[in-house]
């Protein structure tokens, strides 16, 4: 099987997995296109498919320029199938299996876990689409439309890394799997998808950015558990997905840092020094930080809960069988098989949180959820250096995992951002301080109007420093005119 890092474009799927001689395969692949094609139409970018949009499509799998830009309109995309280079020798990291040679083919007894994990990992990709799909018409910029596009397009082929993999590995119960994936539809009553987050509305624009910011990261930390798996082909998957998932999270990052430059400089533009005077600061045509600290009290804690149980049977299957390792798994310095060892997870006793030691193997979803919520405090380090530049004393902050969770020990109660435990009527009294009124999504509704000439920004966000692919300002990103 080739593994180098050409992609061979020749024939309707590019690919670097030798699909012109897996006839199987490619014809699964070729027959399940169309139906992708439908649902890209349908539920893909409203109002654009036909724009030209300046995207960048991956070329090669290298470290160094795996991708070339250029204007395409999006159903004209290329998605492929692309696996960064195997590693020489490979040996499983972690579980049971520790130290043997790594799978190329998916072992029996572990075939239906494998098959979940996959499902769950495609039915994520688009259903993201699917909730972006009305932002093209209120894009603050071109820089931010094209964005948007891009993050979408490459949702789209992260659904077709999961694809290939159900068909190539999994025979009829894949093709039957990846018909199902184009089917679910985010929100959908009768046929959701399959993960809480994923059947939220992305309404706004700064929905979006936070949903990139804290969603997307979440998709970082468990694409980079899966690159450790023993079934080489899914770490080479997900190796690669991960080049393309950073530049997700920087759009989500530096859009909210922008917005919040944008508020700091209005701010101070106007002499209001009072965060909390927001009738002020809204009639600037800004967004109030308080405002933005709701919304991200709301996705950080809609994210916690895709992280599954503090305590997981199904995790510590997963390692054990070598399937879905740690964060960083190869850079971690113990046994890798956490036969002994304990991890401390908050949970509920007796009416109070607590700190408790349990076997590390049932707390791998805590864990992964920890680095997650270290990696998001470092974004959140960053948003805070704009606010201490500009001499506000308002810090952003991600609110205790207690709060507003749906999914595991802290469903049943509630808690304040400090994880202090309230009574429901304590909560209702207190939610609208802590999580988005109907009067802030009203707001920031009413500034979503479209800047969609080039080089122009809407009221409530700042230019990026730097254009992508180093374009100048005002380049046409978007080619809006048919
Ligand atoms: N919603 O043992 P538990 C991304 C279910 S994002 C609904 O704790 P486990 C992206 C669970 O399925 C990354 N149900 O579960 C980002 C189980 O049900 P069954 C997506 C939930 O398996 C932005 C039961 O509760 N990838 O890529 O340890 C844009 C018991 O739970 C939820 C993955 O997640 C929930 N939130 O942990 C685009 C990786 N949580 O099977 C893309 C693959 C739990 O008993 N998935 N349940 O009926 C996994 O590794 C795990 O399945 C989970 C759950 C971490 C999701």
């Amino acid at each position: 099987m080739p593994d180098g890092t050409a992609v061979d474009y020749d024939g309707l799927i590019p690919n670097n997995v030798g699909l012109a001689d897996d006839a199987r395969v490619r014809r699964a692949l070729e027959t399940w296109h169309p139906g992708y094609i439908d649902w890209w139409r349908q539920m893909g970018p409203e109002g654009f498919q036909d724009r030209l949009v300046y995207l960048r499509t991956a070329v090669g799998v290298g470290s160094e320029g795996w991708a070339k830009f250029g204007y395409v309109k999006m159903p004209d995309y290329r998605w492929g199938v692309l696996l960064a280079p195997a590693v020489e020798d490979r040996k499983i990291g972690f579980g049971a299996h520790k130290g043997e040679a790594v799978w190329q083919e998916v072992p029996g007894e572990y075939r239906a876990m494998l098959r979940r994990l996959l499902v769950i990992q495609g039915d994520t990709e688009p259903a993201s689409v699917e909730q972006q799909r009305h932002l093209g018409a209120t894009a603050p910029s071109q820089y931010d439309m094209r964005n948007l596009f891009q993050v979408n397009v490459e949702e789209g082929r992260h659904l077709w890394a999961m694809v290939y993999l159900l068909q190539k590995y999994f025979g009829r119960d894949g093709r039957e799997e990846a018909e199902e994936l184009l089917r679910r539809r985010s929100g959908d009553q009768d046929s959701p998808r399959m993960l809480g987050a994923f059947n939220e509305a992305t309404p706004d624009w700064l929905s979006f950015f936070m949903f990139t910011f804290f969603t997307d990261r979440d998709g970082k930390m468990q694409l980079a558990a899966l690159a450790q798996s023993g079934f080489d082909p899914l770490s080479r998957t997900c190796r690669f997905m991960l080049t393309e998932e950073a530049h997700h999270m920087f759009v989500g990052e530096t859009g909210v840092q922008r917005i919040v430059q944008r508020t700091c400089d209005a701010m101070r533009e106007a002499g209001i020094d009072d965060p909390m005077d927001v009738e002020r600061v809204r009639a600037l045509g800004v967004i109030d930080l308080p405002t933005l600290q709701r919304k991200a009290n709301l996705h950080f804690s809609l994210t916690l809960d895709l992280f599954g149980n503090e305590i997981s049977t199904n995790a510590a299957n997963a390692f054990n069988a070598g399937l879905k390792g740690r964060y960083h798994e190869d850079r971690l310095a113990d046994d890798h098989v956490l036969g002994s060892d304990t991890y401390p997870v908050l949970r509920l006793r007796d009416g109070e949180i607590v700190r408790e030691d349990v076997p590390a193997l049932s707390a791998l979803n805590m864990r992964l959820r920890d680095d997650f919520v270290d990696d998001a405090n470092a974004g959140v380090a960053r948003w805070n250096r704009v606010l201490e530049r500009s001499g506000l004393e308002f810090r952003l902050r991600l609110p205790h995992v207690g709060f507003n969770r749906r999914i595991g020990e802290f469903a049943a109660i509630h808690a304040d951002t400090e994880g202090r435990l309230l009574s429901e009527d304590r909560w209702q009294a207190q939610r609208d301080t802590m999580l988005p009124t109907n009067d802030d999504n009203r707001y920031v509704e009413s500034l979503m109007r479209p800047a969609h000439e080039p080089g122009a920004f809407a009221s409530w966000i700042a230019p990026p420093t730097r254009g992508i692919d180093n374009k100048p300002g005002d380049f046409e990103y978007v080619k809006i005119e048919a």
